[in-house]
């Protein structure tokens, strides 16, 4: 099959999602055409199969901001036409969707769109009714909707009420030879971080309010006390600076170490002991699972897919949100008992790699292809 993958290319769950979905439908034999502002960020490796089209920017005096969403389907038809598009997969409904449902407006043939949700695109409706319209019109034109996990699934119902079409849910997945327990390779760099063999905390995201990065520094503040450890924080975004002042307000300096955006994230978990993931939202929390993978007890908070990823008292604790305590006990309770921490780190690797492989994923979206090019 020829697809289109429409995804925002910076960093962020949804884009490599799309990305690593793309090198695997690649490997499978399909082609597979990605549609974006920016070259996606995890799409550096060459494939045979793979192409980028940049979606190019115009300035013209009248426009206040270029009409992105135009811009973007003007180009989803001529790629279409170029490469003799069969389907259009767009991750995030918003402006995606809009902008593929205008596509199709313009061609003289079908062109079916598949949706999948990624959890802002849904949850950012609660924040901003202006696109609540636009979000519902998004679901009725896609010939499938999938989300990301079954918590997605029912608050997209709940939000927008039920589909005709219903909603799919084909969870994020791992690529088992990339996200893997690496003991030893990494003790070089594991000694410059911790020296003085201290445990090591970790945090990757993009650092949005949504993250609560500053319970991140409150529950390594309070872990630190009873077990000398160091904190390694990935990623940058809005709220770096009140990060930033925490840790000084809390005389951390020499403790956390901030290492900005990287992209080889599984080099950093491999030498980690446990990940930090308290969010006020997360409709699945790829990153957590990639940690897991590593072999990587993850401590969260209870909320939206983490539940479906992390298992409370098996490979990782959940807690509520904001309970930077309970997520510090969590914590603790792996770093002092080194039985318990290695039956969680063993019980973490298989869990991600039974529950969460790649091939079943892009066995799923597939399936869904297979189904719109058949009936359109
Ligand atoms: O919220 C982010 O961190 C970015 C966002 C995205 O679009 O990349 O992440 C969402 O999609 C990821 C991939 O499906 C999920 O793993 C994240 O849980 C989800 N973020 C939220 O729901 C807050």
């Amino acid at each position: 099959m020829k697809i289109g993958i429409i995804c925002y290319p910076s960093y962020g769950g949804s884009g490599v999602v799309a990305t690593e979905l793309g090198y695997a439908l690649g490997e499978r034999g399909h082609e597979v055409h990605f549609i974006s502002s920016a070259r996606p960020f995890r799409l550096h490796r060459f494939h045979e199969q793979l192409f980028f089209h940049e979606v190019t920017d115009v300035s013209y005096p009248l426009f206040k901001y270029p009409p992105y969403t135009l811009l973007l389907a003007n180009k989803i038809v001529e790629v279409a036409k170029y490469a003799g598009l069969d389907v259009i997969h767009a991750h995030y409904a918003i402006p995606h969707s809009i902008s593929a449902y205008l596509a199709q407006q313009m061609m003289t043939r079908p062109l079916p769109l598949v949706t999948t949700l990624h959890g802002t695109d849904v949850t950012l409706v609660g924040a901003y009714e202006e696109f609540f319209q636009l979000t519902r019109l998004a679901l009725r034109v896609s010939a499938r909707i999938t989300a990301v996990s079954k918590a997605l699934a029912w608050e997209t119902e709940k939000t927008f009420g039920t589909t005709e079409q219903g909603i799919e849910v084909v969870p994020n997945f791992i690529d088992p030879k990339v996200y893997l327990p690496k003991a030893g390779s990494m003790q070089k760099c594991r000694g410059h971080f911790a020296p003085h063999g201290e445990k090591i905390l970790a945090h990757i995201s993009n650092f949005r309010e949504v993250k609560r990065v500053v319970d991140v520094v409150n529950i390594f503040a309070l872990v630190e006390k009873v077990v000398p450890s160091r904190l390694l924080l990935v990623g940058d975004g809005p709220e770096m600076v009140r990060v930033e002042r925490e840790v000084s307000r809390l005389g951390l300096e020499g403790k956390v170490q901030f290492l900005g955006k990287q992209e080889s994230v599984q080099e950093i978990l491999q030498m980690v002991d446990v990940f930090l993931l308290p969010s006020e939202q997360e409709s699945f929390g790829l990153v957590a699972l990639e940690a897991m993978a590593c072999g990587v007890p993850v401590v969260c908070s209870r909320v939206g897919g983490l539940p479906e990823v992390v298992q409370h008292g098996k490979t990782g604790y959940l807690a509520e949100v904001g309970d930077v305590q309970g997520m510090s006990e969590g914590v603790l309770k792996l770093l002092t008992d080194d039985l318990r921490y290695k039956a969680f780190s063993e019980q973490a690797v298989t869990w991600a790699q039974e529950t969460f492989p790649v091939e079943r994923a892009v066995q799923g979206y597939e399936k869904v292809y297979e189904s719109v090019v058949h009936s359109s």
